[in-house]
């Protein structure tokens, strides 16, 4: 399949998927990098200075370039640059920007019904989504799903739904969590800046435990999963006491925090811990599911079947959706009219889901994720090889990150991880930064981006790191 997107050829007006990663309707921009001005460029500088006398300072922008069509891998910006998207805006654009099905759903969906509120009125691609989650997500229980529009609203509802079912309050997070910013889910969020310093005061009832962190682990990384565990276990039983605990929410692959793989035998540890107490396990997968890590969802490489799983981000290929998809007698604790939302669902963000699992199926990005892990990992690997400043390269399938540290120790390197960015930002690879610390660099490909695409924008990556 790899050659197959690798030499694929736009064929404007052509809806199906079925042949390969076809462009939508205007097609694609030219697949190549291509740097015609410094970046950003004299057009996006004079947009992004006018934009920052209209807008609020509090919204940052990791690379001030105004983008005017995306597709396959490129980002095409005001001053013509093709820039290689190692973001998909942030995990979200993971069949790819206007994906050809999503494209076709929406623009046929747009022009029937735009909204009728689903607290209102009824319509098909809701119970299609739903339906769709609960045959998806991992477990062959009975299961129910209940959408909504952004990561954090369906952190926030699924908190509500664990603790009316269990009748208790208390909620277990982690160190180097990130859940969201509402009031809520910025409580349950770890790093103090930029997401919580004198956002205060917080919500109650929110705790954390140490995440297994295998390569900061104070001891060693080997200890590092049993060790997370006793002080789960510590929290939990001696501190909060299990029968006040309604819910554990951890994502599977810490995103925000610095996409952390958890050691062996860890998820399963944490499961089976909720299991014994009767406490709701939630899988935050807003950022690692639908098919980012090579499996719909990271919690099926550690074979954790989750009470709850949130999803967001790549499920509606870039359209406002989320979703709750959980245990049908904990979805069903909450009485009618206790979930939703105006915008809960909307049609037009259904039907571009349904579009998202059509192109996963179609071009079978599952396995293409991993090979996308397959390509970049050695790269990584050899770039980290006798380069000091790259203490680990990690992740899984088309989630994948270096971390930066200075030479001879573990201490974090920030400015290294912002001097590559810097360079892969000035040569047209849009990358971003991630940890609590700031010393990642994480990599977020769409899965339909072409092997040359992915290899030129790690060449360039690798370089960089070279440079330091
Ligand atoms: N849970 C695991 O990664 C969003 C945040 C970008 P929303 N991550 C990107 C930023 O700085 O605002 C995220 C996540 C996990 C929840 C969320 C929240 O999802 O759709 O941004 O609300």
């Amino acid at each position: 399949m790899a050659a197959d997107l690798a030499t694929m050829t736009p064929t404007p007006g052509d809806p199906a998927p079925a042949a390969g990663p076809a462009p939508a309707e205007d097609g694609w921009p030219e697949q190549t990098r291509i740097v015609r001005t410094p970046i950003p460029g004299p057009k996006s500088l004079a947009r992004h200075a006018h934009r920052k006398q209209v807008l609020s300072d509090g919204l940052g922008t990791v690379l001030p370039v105004f983008v005017e069509r995306a597709g396959g891998g490129i980002l095409l910006d005001a001053d013509d640059n093709h820039l290689i998207d190692f973001a998909s805006g942030i995990a979200v654009t993971t069949v790819g920007s206007s994906a050809p099905a999503v494209v076709r759903r929406v623009r046929e969906q747009v022009a029937k019904v735009t909204h009728t509120c689903f607290l209102v009125t009824e319509y098909d691609g809701y119970v299609q989504v739903g339906e769709i989650l609960n045959r998806l997500t991992p477990g062959t229980h009975a299961k129910k799903t209940a959408l909504f529009s952004t990561g954090a609203e369906a952190v926030e509802n699924a908190v509500k739904i664990a603790r009316v079912a269990t009748h208790r309050q208390a909620i277990v997070t982690f160190g180097h969590a990130y859940h969201g910013r509402t009031l809520l889910t910025m409580t349950m969020t770890a790093k103090n800046i930029p997401y919580k310093d004198g956002f205060g005061p917080f919500a109650p009832e929110i705790y954390r435990a140490p995440l297994a962190y295998p390569y900061r682990w104070p001891t060693t990384a080997e200890r590092c999963a049993t060790e997370a565990l006793a002080a789960l276990e510590d929290l939990v039983v001696k501190q909060i006491g299990a029968n006040n605990t309604a819910a554990i929410v951890i994502e599977p692959i810490q995103g925000e925090g610095g996409f952390i793989v958890p050691p062996a035998a860890y998820l399963t540890g944490v499961a089976d811990l909720a299991r014994a107490h009767g406490i709701v396990l939630i899988a935050d997968e807003v950022q690692t599911g639908i098919a980012r890590t090579g499996e719909m969802f990271a919690c099926e490489h550690d074979g954790v079947v989750p009470d709850i799983i949130v999803t967001a981000k790549g499920l509606a290929g870039g359209l406002p959706l989320s979703a709750v998809t959980g245990r049908a007698d904990l979805m069903d604790a909450v009485p009618a009219g206790g979930l939703g939302g105006t915008f809960a669902g909307n049609p037009v963000a259904c039907a571009a889901a349904l579009g998202v699992f059509e192109t996963i199926e179609e071009l079978d990005l599952l396995a293409r994720a991993r090979q996308i892990e397959a390509l970049a990992r050695p790269v990584l690997e050899a770039a980290a090889d006798g380069n000091g400043w790259i203490g680990e390269v990690r992740g899984r399938g088309a989630m994948l990150a270096v971390e930066f540290v200075v030479p001879g120790t573990k201490d974090p390197a920030p400015d290294a991880a912002a001097a590559v960015m810097a360079a892969c930002h000035r040569q047209g690879v849009v990358t971003l930064q991630c940890g609590t610390y700031g010393n990642v660099i994480r990599l977020l490909p769409p899965l339909v981006m072409s092997d040359e695409l992915l290899l030129d924008g790690l060449a360039v990556l690798t370089d960089a790191c070279k440079g330091l």
